[in-house]
């Protein structure tokens, strides 16, 4: 669609929206008569959020207009951020505290008898991702807005996100997230913005208009894509940059010709599938689909995101500056297909050669690994691409070919390292290696905590590293305080501000200010009162969403994350049924009552973290059950562990359970997120926890197990772990009570797979680490009883945690990877 360049005295300026609580109530009047369209009497609380809603996006917007207004005019270098996904979390309560505007919202809200706090618990968070990555991505586009960097997110807008998980009878239930059913009052749908996006066919070579060959693409079949905006506003600036994220459309109602023949059905079907790209979210966290859709889908989003950037420099300027204006970030390989479509784009459509096509492609991709797990590392079994992308094929067997000759002069005869380096893995089923291919198109590679990106350099892409160690970097991951802290945590952010001083939300080294705190009995008194007022919040939710009654007085032990094995919920269940055990035998000397809480789903198809769930919550009924027991002990299953949820619960934990097998877990980010709320760790030297032990200090951070090298070690000589049942009759004791059936008296075999597994596989050596892990919450049981030791060690965690906002992640990308400038924009009224 033509630009009408004529109309140029219309000036966002002109608008004068106010930001105190009269003007936000006028704005929200107007919005619920001609938005909503709805008035008192007949509105509903869904009418009145998407009213505020709209207030607020309104002050979002003139800032948003400011920036991109600047960006365009001035050209900066921006981030583009490529993420199969983002869990952004609630909007309004987010938007209404980076805007700086609670406080009058809160009063025009009341102005009109309505409670705030209830229209933000009313939305529904989009759950357009799975975990920890999905997080990130969300905390770094906080970060990118608040530090005033240009950038722009491209995902999928996917109709259902990950399902809501209920629990009944005890398991896991998935429901479809429907989150669009209300509406969606943050997003923009951009009309005027269309890209079509191929799917098979052929490739032939024809001869251009300039007498030079090129290929040329007839894909068999074509879907549009179409974008939804949504603003992202920084923390006390104006810089508000955008997600973008791509749904599917079919480009015409019907297949005219199916239809004109009468096949109806057929007609439609196309329309169906092609619309079915953007339907769903996989599910799945630590494992690849492997499907046929979920291809389309990574190469639907990135195509989008790539013809998108090429239309808007090419509204300024010419196509060899796509490197200088955009840096793309590959979070993970879900969108390295990028790679192969940029060369496409650039040859294909705008007539470049190899090599500059090249050079540009491979100066503008930088690639994040947050996965060693094998199962998780992506490989398109060659058939299918060829099949789906047959043009893209072509051109990483070119990549191949060039990348695989450099490799040989380097190495001549090195056969066995050409043939891990391949990005084709001729093994078995010949797949192409998404990080391979991600690793050559790329300025920087890195990993997400040091050790991971040591793992990295050492295990998955060694052969690399050895060719180009300067492409490796690390970034350890962090998480955004003002939502994690200054949002959620109203009560200890007053109390922290109070101690530093403000700044602190943007400068959360300042935290360390807390310090000197930590010794003051008057400053820890009140430390404890906050967390304490906490627990009895969370209390009260879970007394009235879930039904049970835990007591805010025990230590609140808590580990929340996704269902995996590798993360261990199993170890931790084997210490409450150890507990269970002693109080059982009236051997409760030193144990400290506690509330255990596990939150976080299973993959739908993961039967086995199912049945993790399952006892979880068998064990949470037999101890309530049990009137000596449920005195010292409660175990809570709490459902449907999301953004919104996660947000009640960081303030309110004590210990942070973060005890995955050391090499396992990538980075964690739910373990910075507790800790920066005053939650002591127990946890194994793997991901960032190394980071925050360091950081922390090790007098307050509970350290046990194997580490890294150690798990090696054990393995490679090789584990048994029927022998350390046979030397440990406590843990024997334990596993047999859960395989007699005590905790599923109506299906006494219901458990024995999880015994069976971990007596004869194990193989995240929960059994190798429970003694060293029981005996280590020993300590944090003694701890627990030092008031005034625990209370300064949560202030002292607070204090020396600042380096994991995502704010320094960005600030480390900046420097090491995209080598961008801030754009400070003048206020806007
Ligand atoms: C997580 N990965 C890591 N993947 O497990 C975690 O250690 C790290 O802190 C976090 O990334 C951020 O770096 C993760 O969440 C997924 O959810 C993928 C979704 C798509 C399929 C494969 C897993």
């Amino acid at each position: 669609m033509l630009v009408n360049r004529q109309a140029k005295d219309i000036n966002a300026d002109d608008v004068v929206l106010g930001s105190d609580a009269a003007a936000i109530r006028r704005s929200f009047v107007e919005k619920l008569f001609f938005e909503v369209a709805k008035f008192p009497g007949v509105a509903t609380r869904n009418d009145h959020y998407l009213a505020l809603a709209r207030a607020v996006r309104d002050r979002i917007l003139h800032r948003w207009i400011r920036s991109a207004r600047t960006y365009l005019e001035e050209q900066h270098r921006t981030v583009i951020y490529l993420s199969a996904e983002y869990l952004m979390g609630p909007q309004l309560g987010n938007n209404l505290f980076n805007l700086g505007i609670e406080g009058p919202a809160r009063k025009a809200m009341e102005s009109l008898g309505l409670n705030l706090d209830e229209l933000i618990e009313h939305e529904e968070e989009p759950g357009l991702g799975n975990g920890g990555l999905g997080r990130l991505a969300a905390c770094f586009m906080d970060s990118l807005a608040t530090l005033d960097f240009p950038a722009i997110g491209h995902g999928i807008r996917y109709e259902f996100g990950i399902f809501d998980q209920e629990i009944v009878d005890g398991w896991q239930r998935e429901r479809t997230d429907r989150w669009l059913r209300f509406g969606n009052p943050w997003e923009v749908r951009r009309f005027e913005i269309e890209h079509s996006v191929g799917f098979g066919g052929r490739t032939e070579t024809v001869v251009d208009a300039a007498g030079r060959p090129r290929v040329k693409w007839t894909p068999a079949r074509v879907v549009w894509g179409v974008p939804y905006d949504t603003p992202v506003v920084g923390y006390g600036t104006v810089t508000t940059n955008f997600l973008r994220l791509w749904a599917a459309v079919a480009p015409e109602e019907f297949d005219l010709d199916a239809f004109q023949v009468g096949e109806y059905w057929r007609a439609v079907d196309e329309k169906i599938r092609s619309e079915n790209i953007t339907k769903v979210l996989y599910p799945n966290d630590a494992s690849t689909a492997g499907k046929e859709l979920r291809l389309e889908q990574e190469y639907f989003f990135v195509s989008c995101a790539l013809q998108d950037c090429i239309r808007l420099l090419l509204q300024r300027t010419t196509i060899d500056k796509f490197a200088e204006k955009f840096a793309i970030q590959l979070n993970d390989t879900h969108p390295a297909l990028a790679v192969p479509e940029l060369m496409r784009l650039l040859m294909d459509e705008h007539g470049l050669g190899w090599e500059d096509a090249w050079r540009i492609t491979s100066h503008s991709f930088n690639y994040t690994n947050h996965t060693l797990l094998p199962e998780a590392l992506e490989t398109w079994p060659l058939p299918l691409l060829a099949r789906l992308l047959p043009r893209h094929l072509e051109i990483v067997y070119e990549i191949n070919h060039r990348f695989l000759n450099e490799v040989r002069q380097r190495f001549p005869g090195d056969d066995a390292r050409l043939s891990r380096l391949s990005l084709v893995d001729e093994q078995g089923e010949k797949c192409v290696r998404m990080a391979n291919l991600a690793t050559v198109a790329s300025q920087k590679v890195n990993g997400v905590a040091a050790l991971h990106s040591r793992l990295l350099r050492e295990t998955v892409l060694r052969d690399f590293a050895e060719l180009w160690p300067e492409r490796f970097t690390n970034v350890t991951n962090g998480v955004t305080p003002r939502r994690f802290l200054g949002q959620s945590n109203p009560r200890l952010s007053s109390l922290v501000t109070e101690a530093v001083g403000d700044g602190w939300l943007t400068d959360l080294d300042r935290l360390t200010g807390l310090e000197r705190l930590a010794a003051d009995a008057g400053f820890r008194e009140r430390w404890r009162a906050v967390k304490q007022a906490n627990k009895e919040r969370l209390a009260a939710w879970l007394h009235d969403t879930v039904g049970v009654r835990v007591d805010p007085q025990t230590l609140f032990d808590a580990q929340c994350k996704r269902i995996h094995e590798y993360k261990r919920q199993q170890l931790n269940l084997l210490h409450v049924v150890w507990l269970y055990q002693r109080i059982l035998r009236g051997d409760v000397a030193g144990i400290a009552p506690r509330t255990v809480l596990f939150a976080g789903k299973a993959a739908p198809a993961y039967q086995k973290a199912k049945l993790i769930i399952r006892l979880a919550t068998a064990v949470g009924e037999t101890v309530a059950r049990h009137p000596v027991a449920r005195e010292l002990l409660s175990v809570v299953f709490v459902p449907d562990f999301n953004v919104k949820n996660a947000q009640r619960i960081y303030p309110a934990v004590d210990l942070s359970e973060q005890i995955s097998t050391a090499g396992k877990e990538a980075s964690g980010t739910g373990n910075m997120k507790f800790a920066m709320n005053g939650a002591l760790t127990i946890g194994t030297l793997d991901g960032a926890n190394v980071e925050i032990r360091e950081a922390v200090g090790e007098e307050n951070f509970f350290l046990f197990g194997l580490t890294a090298a150690g798990v090696e070690d054990v393995l490679r000589r090789g584990y048994h772990p029927r022998g350390v049942v046979e030397s440990d009759r406590e843990l024997a004791d334990v596993l047999w009570l859960i395989e007699s059936g005590h905790f599923a008296p109506g299906d006494p075999g219901l458990f024995r797979p999880l015994v069976r597994g971990l007596v004869e596989h194990d193989p995240f050596l929960v059994l190798a680490d429970f003694r060293a892990y029981v005996e280590c919450q020993g300590r944090t049981s003694k701890a627990w009883s030092d008031v005034v030791g625990w209370t300064t060690s949560s202030i002292l965690n607070v204090a020396r945690v600042g380096r994991f906002s995502s704010d320094r992640s960005i600030r480390d990308y900046v420097r090491e990877v995209w080598h961008t400038r801030p754009v400070t924009l003048a206020p806007v009224t």
